[in-house]
């Protein structure tokens, strides 16, 4: 993480770029947070990269001034990757919506979760797909009926937080895109984290799925005295049904991804060449 000496003013870290989304979108309430995370932090943003799928959600880098890189849709994990693991000094955020992450690009998650890629990865979750105007996500509630679904989805939802876990995730926690200050903070602990800080945030799509209200009832925050250690707590809170946790469910550090390619590297020395590599394995 590299900070400034100076502090920075969320204005300095917004981009000329003006949110081209709908009023009331949640996706502004997560880049408020994280534009605040940024400051309070201090971080240099020529030090900060971050890496988007496609989507209404896809938008997010074009709007912070720092480097950005709006990949295709549903690999924003393997983009990240490889920013961090190209120059591990910056600190590199992923971010994107809910069929970036569980649809066309789930099969990348349990693998930065094992690998602990040290990056944030925000998945701004509004149950449907906003940008192609409301097709059902892999997290939309079963009988869900818009206008792509007029007799009700017939699937069950994916239980992003209890997913993560089980992929061995070091970091995991909900926020909720209208509860600003939590969220933040939420954001700032993602960053701090030397591993995969997963965070799914509750971003209502006002126009194709206004959820507000649903999850204004129905999120309550961690109970306090939960233990954030314990993956089989952390599991059981994820998998409540009546409420919808706020908090981090579980934090644990273990060395990250690009510490122990580093090592690998140093082991090979200069026996390592990626010449040779190639020799033994294509004819
Ligand atoms: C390979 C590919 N398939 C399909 C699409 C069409 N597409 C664009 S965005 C999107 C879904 C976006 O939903 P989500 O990730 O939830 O983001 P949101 O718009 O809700 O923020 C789809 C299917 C695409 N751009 N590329
Ligand atoms: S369509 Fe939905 S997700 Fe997209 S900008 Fe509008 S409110 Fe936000
Ligand atoms: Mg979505």
């Amino acid at each position: 993480m590299i900070t400034l000496t100076e502090p920075i003013k969320v204005k300095d870290l917004k981009s000329d770029v003006k949110p081209i989304w709908c009023p009331g979108c949640g996706d502004f309430g997560v880049l408020n947070a994280m534009l605040k995370a940024l400051t309070d932090l201090k971080l240099d943003p020529a030090h900060v990269a971050i890496a988007s799928g496609i989507g209404c959600s896809g938008r997010f880098p074009a709007f912070v001034n720092a480097y950005g890189f709006h990949g295709v849709h549903g690999r924003v994990l393997p983009l990240a990757t490889g920013i961090k693991l190209a120059n591990p000094e910056l600190t590199v955020f992923a971010v994107g919506g809910d069929g970036d992450a569980f649809s066309i690009g789930v099969g990348h998650l349990p693998h930065a979760a094992r690998r602990n890629v040290d990056i944030t990865y925000i998945v701004m979750d509004n149950e449907i797909y906003g940008l192609t105007k409301g097709q059902p996500s892999p997290t939309s509630p079963l009988g869900m009926e818009r206008k792509a679904s007029p007799y009700g989805t017939y699937d069950i939802p994916l239980n992003p937080v209890s997913m993560v876990l089980s992929f061995g995730a070091t970091f995991v926690a909900r926020g909720f895109s209208s509860q600003p200050r939590d969220l933040t903070e939420l954001i700032k602990r993602g960053i701090q984290h030397p591993g995969f800080a997963f965070l799914q945030v509750i971003s209502p799509c006002v126009t194709f799925y206004d959820t507000y209200a649903r999850f204004k009832d129905s999120t309550v925050p961690i109970p306090e005295g939960h233990d954030p250690t314990d993956r089989s707590a952390a599991m059981k809170l994820a998998l409540e049904t009546g409420v919808q946790y706020l908090g981090v469910f579980y934090e644990e550090k273990r060395e990250s991804h690009h510490a122990r390619v580093g090592q690998v590297h140093e082991k090979a020395g200069s026996d390592f060449s990626l010449e040779d590599l190639l020799k033994r394995f294509v004819r």
